[in-house]
């Protein structure tokens, strides 16, 4: 029986990050990431990992496309490494680097398989952030020059182009919370470093549309389903300030509504004012063609009288190994809201999956968990879509395990399993799952 149908055409996909399954760090001219440099810091990443070798992805790409193949996927996600084409993030450009992407993009061309580029997927070049990273306005700049190269380069052969992967998470956790590269904590950072990424985001759509580019451009946030505790009106206020400081704030600006003033005031107060100069808002507002939505669960909000006026209430539901709880109707939950929120855009789901610790093989490679989120989370954007949202296309996360950030590679998210001391790829019964519902457009 079928339990969830979805739309003829839907696209069905994958998803990666540069940082996360390459290696090859030192080849071909790379220069050095903010991740190179936070890997090698005692104490910053579980069991002092790096993604020296990752999955090895930049040299087994061809038989990762076949895995692609042999799974069906019609559509994959990936991010370009800026330091791989800009070793030191402006100046000399690494042809060597564009030839990796180029091999990479024509061989998922050939197999049938749509490429999505995402151009910023947290590896900043060591040396932009030398000169202040994303606090630095001109990282903005630099980064619509490497938007534009990789517009050029790739004119014709990638038709979808995600901007920046959850600026939420580089400004929140890599630049306040100091859990992620580049380790830094600081509200003034933190602010600065919000309006940098959505200039930057906004250039490069500017950019995008002055090329004549053909194809759509949009952006990835990171989302949590918030839900109020309950509807008194100060849990249900709560749970509004809530999505004002994670949802919001990188969502209001895309669609011209400027940043949420709960926002700007919180900053202000600690003097860190977002540095917004003449005619930044109109640019970060330069119309996309499609928001890009992760979700991996839920929160329940309620009021606090700490100063920001929210918390997060205990959770009542079994929690995965990454924290979060098992919520898969977060997945429906956040798109119709997103939807209602900002006119209905046209949506792909750029991650969705689950986190499993690491442990045996055969139980690994048995992932039945993970089936039934993936049934849950896919039942609930079936129901947001019968109801109406315009969601095109979902990519999966991720198709392999792979180096997850802080927790080096202690948490495996992929449909295919990596044996990291041989970096075999082993597919999952979740992969076979993913097959099949990718061959009958639902489950
Ligand atoms: O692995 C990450 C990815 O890089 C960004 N979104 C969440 C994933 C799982 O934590």
């Amino acid at each position: 029986m079928t339990e969830a149908q979805f739309p003829d055409g839907f696209l069905w996909g994958a998803a990666t990050a540069s940082y996360q399954i390459e290696g090859a760090v030192q080849e071909d001219g790379r220069g050095q990431s903010i991740w190179d440099t936070f890997c090698r810091q005692p104490g910053k990443v579980q069991d002092g990992a790096t993604g020296d070798v990752a999955c090895d992805h930049y040299h087994r790409w061809r038989d990762d496309i076949a895995l692609m193949r042999e799974l069906g996927l019609q559509a994959y996600r990936f991010s370009v490494a800026w330091p791989r084409i800009y070793p030191f993030g402006s100046g000399p450009l690494n042809e060597k680097g564009l030839e990796f992407y180029d091999r990479l993009v024509d061989g998922l061309l050939d197999a049938g398989i749509d490429p999505m580029i995402t151009l910023y997927h947290w590896d900043l070049p060591q040396a932009l952030q030398d000169q202040g990273g994303w606090a630095n306005r001109e990282t903005a700049e630099h980064f619509e020059v490497y938007a534009r190269t990789l517009f050029e380069r790739f004119r014709g052969r990638v038709k979808k182009w995600v901007t920046l992967n959850e600026p939420l998470i580089v400004a929140q956790f890599g630049h306040l919370a100091g859990v992620l590269a580049p380790g830094i904590r600081s509200h003034a950072t933190t602010a600065r470093v919000a309006h940098h990424l959505l200039l930057a985001h906004g250039l490069a759509v500017q950019a995008f549309r002055d090329m004549e580019m053909e194809g759509e451009i949009g952006i990835t946030n990171a989302n949590t389903a918030y839900e109020p505790y309950d509807d008194t009106p100060d849990n249900l206020a709560a749970c509004e300030l809530a999505r004002d400081f994670d949802s919001r704030l990188y969502h209001d600006p895309i669609f011209g509504r400027g940043y949420p003033a709960s926002v700007l005031k919180f900053y202000a107060e600690r003097g860190a004012p977002f540095p917004i100069e003449p005619g930044d808002m109109l640019t970060i507002a330069t119309p996309i063609d499609f928001l890009g939505v992760n979700n991996y669960s839920r929160r329940v909000v309620m009021a606090d009288n700490r100063p920001i006026g929210f918390r997060f209430a205990p959770p009542t539901l079994p929690i995965q190994p990454m924290g979060y709880e098992e919520a898969p109707h977060s997945l429906g939950d956040f798109v119709r809201w997103v939807s209602r929120e900002y006119g209905n855009p046209p949506i792909y789901v750029t991650e969705n999956g689950s986190g499993d610790e690491d442990g045996p093989e055969a139980d690994l490679l048995h992932d039945q968990k993970r089936i039934s989120l993936l049934k849950g989370f896919l039942t609930g954007l079936a129901g947001a879509i019968n109801e109406g949202c315009d969601v095109r296309g979902y990519y999966v996360w991720s198709l392999m395990d792979n180096f997850e950030w802080a927790y080096g590679y202690s948490k495996r998210f992929g449909i295919v399993y990596t044996d990291y001391e041989t970096l075999e790829r082993k597919p999952k019964a979740s992969a076979r799952f993913y097959a099949d519902v990718i061959r009958n457009n639902g489950f």
